[in-house]
């Protein structure tokens, strides 16, 4: 049978789910975008920018389940991989599955200099999990397979496969179009490690669940956990929705003194700890700044993570839910009954309505509060509606004033931590569940990163929400610089006229002034995007208080400098801020 590369890769991606590409074409993958028009299956998506076309595509593999589709991008080489990098490193370092297919330089005529031309394997070598080029015919169907098995084994993240360009235009004979079939599983969950935590635990004063986004299909088991343990649970932020935040042992993002105090006071005295797919890194700990217990048991898919910050005493190599199954049984079995937790849940409800009280009981007429926009929002969305947020101060008071009450349904640029992210992404979501209310809340600095890729939520009829959070700065640093500092070297991003975005893209724009206008302001944004047209909200927002986060974080950091540089910065400080 003859068939060209393009016609093979297009008739792979569609045995493995892909249901759109994200990409722009040029002269090395116009074959490759001819055979996607043509399928029945896939819809191939232009973007405006191949680094918001992989954001779009990471989104889309966030929110959907793991087999169901995979984010894809169909880019061309060298500059439209460049491009595509920012999210492609994003969902690498947020273990994120991905399928970066790329046109290729003609291997077969011999030419040097030619257009593209760039060794795109060793370049995507640190971020991807494989990166293959193929170079005949027979390769195609089989490295797609492969490709796809790596990037959604394990710890997921992207791969990368790379088509050469006379294999891609040219017919060739293959043997047989052979279909796809999973052969990866993850292992089995070892009995006597389950033992041993099991024992930790009911030897344990007080034990907390630490969850992250390797248990976002283990949510059921998380809850079932907590109950019987009556202990308090805290998430990562990237794993922020994995645990409903209305439930009562919900203590909020980390519990350190980066955490909101809810979560502090929640974990005082717990010395035993389950952390179920997180990893310890650096945003999700405040700066490392969560005290660890000894008796820690650390359950991940990838054994990498384990002892890296926080030695373990037992470590569990395997699926999140099949671990917390297996435990939950075992503690059951050996006479563990569901404790209360009353007083762990008395203290959470009383902080937390402290908390939100402290955001919420002055109304503000000259800017947006926080806690009103947050709370206005969630009262207005369905329990299953999306929130995607990018990178800044807007990103830590959503993850510690709204509350996010399904799994994968908050999705945050985490450990690559890109600004940019939000807009795409947001795109990317509305596109895979077009009947979701789907919300993107993202900072000035950004929007102006991506924020025309609204003009494709507009050409595509999307009605996604954009809550553009307008404070003029890179807020997020700005802050971190002002105090140490007393400067804004090269935060302050100057008056963005958002309404300007809104009219290139064909986007609606909304102004929220205040806290007065909040509510009306939403209601009419969820209104306009019911029939299909992305809005713009365009917040005035108040920034006045930090994030607990912040907070926490400057002093973790701060503690933690020898002797002599903690004196030089304070010193510093102290004259910047009486002299200037
Ligand atoms: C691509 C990229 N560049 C720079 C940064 C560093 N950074 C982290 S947060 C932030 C400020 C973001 O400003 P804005 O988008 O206005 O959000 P705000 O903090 O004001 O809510 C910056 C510059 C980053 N994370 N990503
Ligand atoms: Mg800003």
């Amino acid at each position: 049978m003859k068939k060209t590369g393009a016609w093979l890769a297009v008739y792979a991606l569609e045995q493995i789910g892909v249901k759109h590409t994200f990409g722009i074409p040029g002269v090395h993958n116009t074959e490759l975008y001819d055979e996607l028009n043509k399928s029945e299956k896939i819809t191939p998506v232009l973007v405006t920018h191949e680094g918001c076309g992989a954001f779009m595509a990471d989104a889309i593999s966030r929110t959907s389940d793991m087999g169901d589709t995979i984010g894809c991008l169909a880019i061309v080489p060298a500059a439209g991989m460049t491009h595509a990098m920012s999210g492609i490193g994003e969902a690498y370092l947020d273990g994120v599955p991905m399928l970066v297919i790329s046109g290729g330089i003609r291997r077969d005529s011999g030419r040097h200099y030619q257009l593209h031309e760039i060794d795109q394997q060793r370049i995507l070598e640190g971020i991807t999990k494989a990166a293959f080029l193929v170079r005949t015919h027979d390769e195609v169907i089989p490295t797609i397979y492969r490709a796809y098995e790596i990037a959604t084994s394990g710890e997921p993240g992207p791969a990368f496969v790379e088509l050469s360009g006379d294999v891609q235009l040219f017919s060739g004979e293959v043997s047989g179009l052979p279909a796809y079939q999973r052969e990866w599983k993850p292992p089995a969950v070892d009995r006597e490690q389950i033992s041993d935590a099991a024992d930790l635990i009911k030897s344990a004063k007080k034990t907390g669940v630490y969850a992250g986004w390797g248990a976002r299909e283990a949510t059921a088991e998380a809850i079932e956990l907590a109950e019987l343990l009556g202990a308090p649970v805290a998430t990562t932020l990237q794993g922020l929705s994995v645990f409903p935040a209305n439930h009562p042992l919900h203590a909020g993002m980390g519990f350190g003194p980066s955490a909101v105090p809810a979560a502090r006071r929640a974990f005082e005295g717990c010395d035993c700890l389950i952390a179920v797919g997180v990893r310890f890194a650096e945003l999700a700990t405040g700066s490392y700044g969560m005290t660890i217990p000894e008796n820690l048991i650390h359950i991940d898919i990838n054994p990498q993570v384990f002892n890296k910050n926080y030695p373990a005493r037992v470590a569990i190599e395997a699926d999140a839910s099949n671990a917390l199954r297996v435990l939950i049984d075992e503690l059951k079995q050996t006479g563990v009954r569901p404790a209360g937790g009353t007083q762990v849940k008395q203290t959470i409800k009383s902080e937390k309505d402290a908390f939100f009280r402290s955001w919420t009981e002055k109304t503000n007429e000259s800017r947006v509060s926080p806690g009103i926009f947050f709370r206005e929002l969630r009262a207005r969305l369905d329990d299953d509606a999306y929130v995607v947020v990018d990178d800044g101060n807007h990103t830590f008071l959503a993850a510690e004033l709204f509350p996010v009450l399904q799994s994968k349904h908050f999705i945050s640029p985490t450990d690559f931590n890109c600004m940019g992210y939000c807009v795409p992404a947001t795109v990317g979501v509305k596109l895979t569940h077009p009947d979701k209310q789907v919300v993107g809340i993202v900072g000035d600095g950004g929007f102006l990163m991506t924020g025309l890729e609204i003009i494709t939520a507009a050409r595509l009829g999307l009605g996604a929400i954009f809550c553009v959070f307008n404070d003029g700065e890179l807020a997020q640093i700005s802050q971190l610089q002002t105090v140490p500092l007393n400067r804004k070297t090269c935060t302050v991003l100057g008056e963005l006229k958002v309404d300007g975005i809104a009219t290139a893209t064909g986007a609606a724009y909304l102004r929220m002034q205040n806290d007065l206008g909040a509510g009306t302001v939403l209601d009419e944004a969820l209104q306009i995007s019911r029939g299909g047209r992305p809005v713009i909200v365009d917040v005035n927002v108040d920034y006045s208080r930090k994030s607990e986060f912040t907070k926490g974080i400057v002093k973790v950091n701060l503690g933690r400098f020898p002797f002599d540089q903690k004196l030089r910065f304070i010193g510093r400080a102290i004259k910047r801020h009486v002299l200037g």
